[in-house]
């Protein structure tokens, strides 16, 4: 068997870049360790970029998050029971982002890889690259109990943050820069309409909140949690209290509540991995960085790297140049390394650290004058949430 690229990971790094591969007339083969309606079942990212549109649209995967996603042209601030309002439109010359669920682009791209016929396999165990450093990698994997071998011209890891690929790499040909958060995210679903229209990201004296949404009618909510927390020490409506007192009177006084239909605590950690290339294979999305969610680039940064990745290896079948996949780890890694500062100071700024020194919480308090006075600083922001050019 062969595939001129075999891409780890049916997240959304692996199905997007699939998408676009398969496009242009490039043969790709998906490896998932998980099955699809495992996948399916996660509930993570809700805010996309234009960039990120963008790239859906161009790979024909665009259509119901045109129908059913919501275009938010700002957000809001709530900081000492201070509230401030993020114009992204006015601040970033007319641009937004949309909000839609990971969960969602996940199901229209397999939807649209299995239209497209391209192979796609679910609960393949073992998944193994070879001989990347050569001139001949090859794939390796267990599927119904039988050995399975690919060979093929490219490997990309899109297999996550706990992937088999960024773990392949001998140790002393990769560097990593890592900063564990001493907090986690207990994060709440519920068909339940949103408080606000927009997002709302509250910095309180008893920690971090946020409101989001999937729709008019659905909602996601997040409260900062201990790290070694669990959801099981959450009643219901201990987290509706919680989130009610760290927002401010208006929007606690929206906040309706009901039975969440997941609950779950996301760790935070910011993490890179540097190059995001080695020999034939490349890294892309969580397997080579990890952003604390604050900022909603995860998911975003993703899609950057596969907007590199596609049109590098594109070039490579079309025009038989090597100067894309070359590039490809330093351009990726200027724009990672961008939206990790943007998501550790959002972070910094809005989450009570329990180890703070009265001279960090002022820092904390500074930081928002500064956003409240100057627009400059809130451009600065603006652009970040809405996207850094690719
Ligand atoms: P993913 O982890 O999504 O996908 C990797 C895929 O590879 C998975 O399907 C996995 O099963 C598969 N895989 C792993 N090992 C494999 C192997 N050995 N062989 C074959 N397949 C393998 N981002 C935001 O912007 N906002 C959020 O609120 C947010 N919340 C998050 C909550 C959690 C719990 C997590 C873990 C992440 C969250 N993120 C959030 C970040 C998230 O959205 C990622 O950025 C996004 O999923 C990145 O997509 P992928 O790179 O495709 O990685
Ligand atoms: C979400 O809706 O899940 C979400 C939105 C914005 C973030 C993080 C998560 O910054």
């Amino acid at each position: 068997m062969r595939h001129q690229v075999v891409i780890i990971g049916a997240g959304p790094s692996g199905l997007l870049l699939g998408a676009l591969l398969h496009q242009a007339g490039i043969d790709t083969l998906i490896l998932e360790r998980q099955s699809r309606e495992h996948v399916l079942s996660r509930i993570r990212a809700g805010v996309l970029e234009d960039g990120t549109v963008g790239l859906l649209r161009k790979a024909g995967v665009a259509e119901r998050l045109a129908r059913e996603g919501l275009v938010h042209e700002g957000f809001a601030l709530n900081f000492a029971g201070r509230h401030l309002r993020i114009d992204l439109r006015a601040l970033t010359g007319g641009r937004s982002v949309t909000v839609y669920g990971q969960t969602e682009v996940t199901r229209d791209l397999m939807d649209h890889r299995a239209a497209s016929g391209a192979p796609v396999i679910f609960d393949a165990r073992d998944v193994t690259p070879h001989d990347f450093e050569g001139p001949n990698p090859h794939v390796t994997w267990t599927e119904d109990g039988q050995a399975r071998r690919t060979a093929c011209d490219f490997i990309a890891g899109c297999d996550g943050y706990h992937g088999a690929s960024r773990a392949s790499v001998p140790a002393r040909a990769i560097e990593t820069f890592e900063r564990v958060y001493p907090f986690g995210w207990l994060g709440v679903l519920a068909d339940v309409p949103p408080c606000s229209h927009e997002l709302i990201y509250a910095g309180h004296e008893r920690g971090f909140a946020l409101c989001s949404m999937r729709s008019a009618t659905r909602s996601r909510y997040y409260v900062q949690c201990r790290a070694d927390d669990h959801p099981a020490r959450w009643t219901d409506d201990m987290f509706w209290d919680e989130l009610r007192r760290r927002l401010d009177p208006v929007a606690a006084a929206h906040v309706v509540t009901g039975p969440p239909i997941e609950k779950s605590i996301a760790p935070l950690r910011s993490f890179v991995a540097e190059p995001m290339r080695f020999g034939r294979l490349f890294l892309a999305g969580d397997a080579a960085h990890i952003v604390p969610p604050t900022g909603a680039k995860g998911l975003n940064l993703a899609a950057g790297d596969v907007h590199y990745l596609s049109e590098a290896l594109v070039e490579y079948y079309q025009d038989g140049s090597e100067a894309g996949i070359n590039a490809y780890s330093a351009r990726a890694l200027e724009r990672v390394w961008k939206a990790e500062r943007f998501s550790w100071s959002l972070t910094t700024l809005l989450h009570r650290f329990d180890t703070s020194t009265p001279f960090e919480r002022r820092m904390q308090d500074a930081e928002f004058a500064l956003l409240a006075s100057s627009e400059a600083a809130r451009r600065v922001l603006a652009e970040n949430y809405v996207g850094l050019p690719y």
